[in-house]
């Protein structure tokens, strides 16, 4: 179930729900409602309250809700929106990079689509949303399907019933206020990109289809696949032919009355996923009324003491973090193509991993990586300072990584579940964190749990002891030295005390610099500094005994609010390796002779 909060609860209607969404909305027949979208900028939400503020939505008339896609039918009538007449944007993408008037709009806009369907009787529709920025009211030729909140994860409705043939119109009333009780809250280092910033698909199933799957090796063992099949929709009780043809392996297994079939598969002999060779099966899963073909990748990742092991052998995780952003083509990755070229510049920098920040990232995302051999830590917008005391708050948090687990659960390269980031701790923190890093434990024991912790400093000692810290896999911390504290000759007198027996994966270090900007490694903003800091941050951690990888922060410059200096910022987080213009700085190299040299060491 999605989580989700209907406004205005009124006797008028019933909420509808977004639904949990079906794995592998790509493997599916699908149409795409990408393209050209009309869309009209509601600063007051005009569009959705009367003058009253009462919803039109949930109002006996409805009348006067642009939802409602209408055109002026006489000349009298007084109708104040024309989507038809209105301008356009491209879905998926946000709508800041689009217009510039909105570069910085924070608010509602309504988007519409129009699209022809032929629903054939006995088939099932589910209308599905990649992302959109934050809230989402959805609605299908005037009718209400639900709501959403979160602005990362995917979400459907199920449209069977209000799919009509011929000309539909899809309206979505999105809004990307930020508000304090929400997740992420309202303070973070990153544009709030609003709009529907992801994929927007219809997908026509069997009327009982596969709803999901996880075909995964079963924790820590390399011999034994295990996971189950979901039916949804009537004929439940049915045999389903789980096929790895080039594993050997075909199987028939039988769901129970409710749609649900544990798989349970012993395994000979298998190629294990791995960055250096990131072998993926096609896995097929055939079901009397519905097939769905899947690849897949295999593989284990645990921890012992101090070593990260991958199929069963230490790995040192030589990782770059990164946002979900183009430089090159301002806003939000939008294609393939985009996410590729990040992602090739992470392995170009001899890279096996990927801190994905703040935010679940696209599926695209994922599946590439999967593709090109690349680990990678999954996040939640769990940043900063969240209202830990509030339990609608916690229930967001909690959907939203229970959603991104349902999404990925599939995929080899992810190995990390990360519950958040840089949250200070207090008790009500702690008990939030705590019962979400249970919560990702429970809902898949096969890869590890983590967090992005703070560290305490006393004097020159650099203290991690967060209590959370007893609940994860991983010690995973930010650290700042030679930046936001002393500069990069100072901070080699900096060290740390780890008070986990647990690998250690630094989250985050880093440094602005100004792409082209030279000068002596002690004057901030220059490359040189940059570079002098990467090089004394390996110093440094090398004095970690439990040190097993690091994701530096980050990989390309990145917008923020935050950063408003004229000269060196302009709005840009300039800790990126790569500028805003794709030119590698001199940091760049510096990171990758590390890693060149941590992997002879590791071979
Ligand atoms: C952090 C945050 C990250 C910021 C970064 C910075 O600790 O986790 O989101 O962008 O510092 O540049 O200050």
């Amino acid at each position: 179930m999605i989580f989700f909060i209907c406004l205005n609860f009124s006797l008028f209607s019933t909420p509808v729900f977004a639904q949990t969404t079906i794995q592998n909305i790509y493997g599916r027949n699908i149409l795409s409602l990408n393209g050209r979208w009309n869309y009209i900028i509601d600063p007051y939400e005009t569009g959705f309250y009367d003058y009253r503020r009462q919803p039109f939505d949930q109002s006996a008339s409805g009348k006067g809700g642009y939802y409602d896609d209408r055109k002026q039918t006489g000349k009298g009538e007084l109708l104040e929106y024309d989507f038809d007449l209105s301008p356009t944007m491209k879905i998926p993408g946000d709508w800041n990079s689009q217009a510039e008037k909105l570069q910085l709009y924070e608010g509602t806009i309504w988007l519409r689509r129009k699209f022809t369907a032929d629903p054939q009787a006995g088939k099932k529709y589910l209308l599905y949303f990649g992302a959109v920025n934050y809230e989402a009211h959805v609605y299908l030729n005037g009718k209400k399907l639900g709501t959403h909140k979160g602005g990362f994860t995917p979400f459907q409705f199920d449209v069977t019933d209000k799919l009509i043939k011929g000309q539909n119109s899809v309206v979505v009333k999105a809004d990307n206020t930020r508000h304090a009780e929400e997740i992420p809250t309202v303070n973070t280092d990153w544009w709030n990109y609003g709009g529907i910033t992801r994929d927007v698909l219809l997908a026509e199933l069997h009327a009982a289809y596969i709803s999901d799957y996880k075909i995964q090796l079963a924790k820590g063992n390399l011999k034994k696949i295990e996971g189950y099949v979901q039916l949804a929709g009537p004929f439940k009780g049915q045999n389903i032919q789980i096929n790895i043809p080039e594993a050997g392996i075909s199987q028939v297994i039988q769901t129970d009355s409710t749609g649900r079939a544990p798989v349970n598969l012993p395994l000979h002999k298998m190629r294990y996923w791995s960055p250096e060779d990131p072998k993926l099966y096609a896995v097929e899963i055939i079901a009397a009324t519905d097939k769905v073909t899947d690849r897949i990748g295999f593989r284990t990742i645990e921890t012992k003491g101090q070593d990260i092991l991958l199929n069963g052998k230490p790995v040192f995780l030589r990782g770059i973090s990164m946002h979900d952003e183009n430089p090159l083509i301002p806003g939000r990755l939008r294609s393939e193509g985009d996410m590729r070229m990040l992602l090739q510049w992470a392995k170009e920098m001899n890279c096996n991993y990927v801190r994905l920040a703040h935010y679940p990232h696209n599926e695209t995302m994922i599946k590439l990586a999967d593709e090109m051999g690349l680990l990678v830590w999954a996040e939640v917008p769990v940043y900063w300072t969240i209202s830990w005391q509030n339990e609608s708050t916690y229930n967001n948090a909690q959907q939203q990584l229970t959603d991104l687990v349902t999404r990925d659960k599939n995929r080899a390269s992810v190995i990390v579940w990360s519950v958040g980031n840089e949250t200070p701790v207090s008790e009500s923190r702690n008990i939030f964190m705590g019962k979400l890093a249970a919560v990702a434990h429970s809902l898949d024991s096969t890869r590890l749990v983590a967090a992005a912790l703070e560290v305490h400093r006393k004097g020159n000692d650099i203290v991690i002891e967060d209590p959370l810290g007893d609940q994860l896999d991983l010690v995973s911390f930010n650290e700042y030295a030679g930046w936001y504290w002393s500069d990069p000759e100072g901070m080699l007198d900096y060290t740390f005390n780890v008070k986990f027996n647990k690998p250690v994966v630094i989250t985050e270090f880093g440094a602005d610099a100004l792409s082209g900007f030279h000068a002596d490694a002690a004057t901030r903003w220059s490359e040189e500094y940059q570079e002098l800091l990467y090089k004394n941050q390996f110093r440094m951690l090398g004095n970690i005994s439990g040190l097993r990888g690091m994701t530096p922060w980050i990989l390309v410059d990145f917008r923020s609010p935050r950063r408003p200096h004229p000269v060196y910022q302009d709005f840009w987080n300039r800790k990126g390796l790569i500028s805003e213009t794709g030119k590698k700085k001199m940091a760049f190299y510096t990171l990758k002779n590390y890693y060149d040299s941590v992997m002879l060491r590791y071979k």
